[in-house]
């Protein structure tokens, strides 16, 4: 590929008619069109695999409408205090033991507080002497903090925009739009990697998703890591009545998604439960190549390891850095 090439693909300064000229592309013209891009930059048959933890959970003051974990809503969260750092390190071992190259660890917290930094500092350099990539995700934190975690060695930090800028406030009235911004810009400046996505079907327009993709892709790097959540609709939460966006829709986001940010990986996140087979497989020809791995994400459950490895297996897709095939020294994946 020409280096005028590469230039004409990795943009930063979409416009929002172009970007929904995309969304309403006929369908076969936009998945041949993400995967195209797709396989110029990346293996179109490999996957990267990352667990989630949920290491401190509940009782969040923010008041996102999704999250089961905001004490704004009754749900059946049970909350926990912080999780001690050797049971950390050991579900990190697990994971990497099931086959997965990062470890995201969450936290319900508004942001980051200084008092909390030094166990996330053991934590990070603990995990991250397991071999595996290290990825946290605990709210707004500052420039100093974050250059303190990645000196600790943390790869990845998770930040989500959720939706458009005009459609914010109806999911989020604690904290604004324009803070996600700060913290971004803050992720970026220490050197972090970003992990920055949002969520489909919270009743948004098509012209919100465009809104969504279009920020982050004019951002002035591209999130390395960009998770698609399909919204999870918690008991207790306003969303829970949400009705499931549809199939096709959800598609269509990731192609955008793969083809605005060729050089990103497009996490197909939460929701994948409700996702058929069949379903995954178009996501993953249309750009994803990336998901969570393990049964549970932060609260929510998730597809069994087995289901994940049996489905990989059959799409003849390889998962990073095990070249060969999907392996899982679990017992419940050597079995299936
Ligand atoms: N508290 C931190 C924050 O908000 O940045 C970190 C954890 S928060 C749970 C991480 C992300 O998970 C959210 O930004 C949202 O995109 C996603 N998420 C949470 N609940 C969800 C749900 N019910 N369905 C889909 N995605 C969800
Ligand atoms: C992301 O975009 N999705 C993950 C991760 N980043 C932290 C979280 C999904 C949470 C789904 C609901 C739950 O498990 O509570
Ligand atoms: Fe708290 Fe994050 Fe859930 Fe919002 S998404 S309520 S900030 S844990």
């Amino acid at each position: 590929m020409s280096i005028t090439q590469i230039k004409d693909e990795i943009r930063h300064n979409w416009r929002k008619e172009e970007v929904e000229q995309l969304f309403n592309k006929p369908f076969n013209d936009l998945l041949f069109e993400s995967a195209s891009i797709h396989r110029k930059y990346f293996d179109p048959n490999e996957v990267q695999l990352s667990t989630l933890m949920s290491i401190k959970t509940g009782s969040c003051p923010e008041d996102c409408k999704y999250c089961p974990q905001s004490a704004h809503y009754q749900t059946d969260v049970e909350k926990e205090a912080l999780v001690d750092t050797q049971e950390i390190v050991n579900a990190a071992q697990a994971a990497k033991d099931a086959g997965a190259s990062r470890f995201c660890m969450g936290a319900a917290w508004r942001n980051l507080n200084d008092r909390n930094l030094p166990q996330m500092k053991e934590v990070v350099s603990a995990v991250k002497d397991l071999g595996l990539e290290t990825c946290m995700t605990l709210g707004m934190a500052k420039t100093e903090q974050l250059s303190q975690l990645k000196d600790a060695g943390l790869d990845y930090y998770n930040h989500n925009i959720d939706t458009s800028e005009d459609y914010y406030n109806n999911i989020i009235t604690t904290r604004t739009f324009q803070d996600r911004l700060d913290t971004l810009e803050n992720i970026q400046e220490a050197g972090l990697k970003t992990c920055c996505g949002g969520i489909v079907g919270m009743g948004e327009s098509v012209d919100d998703r465009a809104s969504m993709l279009m920020t982050l892709a004019n951002l002035k790097q591209h999130p390395q890591s960009v998770p698609i959540n399909r919204l999870v609709p918690s008991k207790g939460t306003p969303f829970e009545k949400k009705e499931q966006v549809d199939d096709l829709d959800f598609i269509r986001a990731i192609a955008v998604a793969r083809i605005m940010m060729p050089r990103s990986y497009v996490r197909l996140s939460a929701g994948r439960e409700t996702m058929s087979d069949t379903m995954q497989a178009l996501c993953f020809f249309a750009g994803a190549n990336s998901i969570f791995y393990g049964e549970k994400l932060l609260t929510a459950p998730n597809n069994e390891k087995p289901d994940d490895i049996k489905l990989l297996t059959r799409l003849g897709m390889t998962t990073q850095g095990h070249e060969q095939e999907v392996s899982c020294k679990e017992k419940s994946c050597a079995s299936s």
